[in-house]
């Protein structure tokens, strides 16, 4: 049985470039992504989940099954075709009947106003390394802020701002796919700080109301084996994947602890790191206005140090025990067998969620509150009969909900989670078959069918507001 606190937000986490389609309609501008998903040909953002004119249905079936706020994305592109400059009104007005749809049905929007999806012509001119991207973010992010500020309460500024920077260049499964470049990585995560920041002051500054956060992807990483010599791979990892940019927004400059590890990487590859004073002014104000963290949470890691070649293999097909993550300097994942994993490789692991948030409060007694921004697990559902069984999903959403609930009882302030995903939707690195939502979507019909993790939810949801 889960106790949760009455107010507790159950959510659904949705990103627009995954859900809504329509990727060239009403004026949309082009995305990164665009070109890259055609060049690779193994599948297409459209329709993805055709949310673009579907959220009436969505909506209200998350009203119906117990959902009480929904975290959606605005495309930048559908705002400011190109990034900057030129309006488009019809991407205005989309985003305004969506929020309005939310509220009819009693459904808090939590909007973020950058997940994945640069503007094309900005991402060919250095994407987050060009402080160019920075200046045009702010101005797109006060558009929204005076434009939608009647409608949205809750932003979030940047999604994941570390599996950006890694995904482009040291993993290489996003656009433009470089591999093994750490000190780009570590200027991209800056300046996406950078950009936060500044946009958190100037919300602050104008006085527009509501409330501000980031989300970060955060996993915990362990000694492989419980192994003494493993744990300084295991430092290493933790400083260079949570802790840099959680000194960035927490405490407003990198500590010295920090400082060290990157420094170390830094030099062994022949990198630098670029922090103009203006940039340490803005995150210094920025940690002290700051309203919340979004954690996005959905494995951890055993890691051993490794000195070689780095080799990375993505598993991004579902075909289990394929994955493979040797990063020079860095360290390497282990699997144990004793511990599950999802037929992608995630490892299956609450206890890191809890020893994350703990980890937070210790070292960042001001981080005010969390949410569980991304939470759930991929799976190859199938529909048989009409329905979805999706016992192992509720299985994994049962145990983390756990972790949260004895994060509670330890005085850690967590006030909601999102899981992830509403409904199910195309994944970045992988496709159609990895799916997560409580609601099944047939990808050619665009028919929902509600699984029995929604039903599951339903109950919950509503027995926790009965307390
Ligand atoms: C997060 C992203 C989401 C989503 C999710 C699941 O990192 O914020 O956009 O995709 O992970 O990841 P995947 O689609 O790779 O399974």
């Amino acid at each position: 049985m889960l106790s949760l606190p009455k107010e507790f937000v159950f959510g659904g986490a949705t990103a627009a470039y995954q859900v809504e389609g329509a990727t060239t309609e009403d004026g949309k501008g082009p995305v990164c992504w665009d070109v890259f998903l055609k060049e690779q040909g193994r599948f297409s953002p459209d329709p993805a989940s055709d949310f673009y004119h579907e959220y009436p249905t969505d909506l209200a079936l998350s009203k119906e099954y117990g959902v009480d706020a929904i975290r959606v994305s605005i495309a930048w592109t559908r705002i400011f075709p190109n990034g900057t400059g030129e309006l488009n009104k019809k991407g205005v007005a989309y985003y305004h009947a969506l929020f309005a749809e939310c509220l009819k049905n009693g459904i808090t929007p939590y909007v973020t106003l950058h997940h994945f999806d640069t503007p094309l012509n900005l991402h060919q001119n250095g994407d987050w390394l060009n402080p160019k991207t920075i200046d045009a973010f702010v101005a797109y992010a006060d558009f929204c802020f005076a434009e939608f500020g009647s409608q949205v309460k809750k932003w979030i500024t940047i999604n994941e701002p570390a599996s950006i920077a890694f995904g482009q260049y040291v993993v290489g499964n996003f656009p433009p796919n470089i591999q093994y470049d750490l000190p780009k990585a570590i200027q991209a995560m800056h300046n996406q700080m950078v950009a936060h920041a500044k946009v958190v002051n100037l919300f602050k500054e104008k006085d527009y109301t509501g409330e501000i956060g980031i989300v970060h992807i955060l996993e915990s990483y362990y000694p492989a084996e419980d192994a003494v010599e493993n744990l300084a791979a295991a430092n290493t990892c933790n400083v260079l994947y949570n802790q840099f940019m959680l000194d960035a927004i927490y405490k407003g400059y990198y500590d010295n602890d920090t400082m060290f590890v990157i420094n170390e990487i830094l030099k062994q590859n022949d990198g630098k790191l670029t922090i103009l004073p203006m940039d340490l002014t803005e995150l210094a104000k920025a940690a002290k206005q700051i309203d919340f963290l979004g954690l996005n949470y959905y494995q951890s890691h055993f890691v051993q140090p490794f000195h070689g070649e780095s080799y990375i293999h993505h598993n991004g097909t579902g075909e289990k025990g394929t994955a493979v993550f040797r990063l020079n300097g860095v360290g390497e994942r282990i699997y144990n067998p004793a511990i599950p994993k999802t037929d992608w490789d995630w490892v299956i692991y609450p206890k890191g969620l809890y020893d994350m948030m703990l980890y937070i409060k210790n070292r960042y007694p001001n981080y005010q509150k969390i949410y569980v921004t991304e939470n759930g697990l991929g799976d190859k559902d199938q529909v048989v009969n009409g329905e979805v069984l999706d016992q192992s999903r509720i299985d994994y959403v049962a145990i983390h909900l756990k972790a949260i609930e004895q994060a509670i009882s330890s005085g850690i302030e967590v006030k909601g989670y999102f899981i992830w995903s509403l409904q199910d939707m195309f994944s970045w690195t992988n496709g159609y078959n990895k799916r997560y939502g409580l609601f099944y979507v047939d990808f050619d019909s665009q028919k929902r069918i509600p699984k029995k993790s929604a039903q599951w939810w339903k109950e919950l949801s509503e027995s926790t507001k009965k307390g």
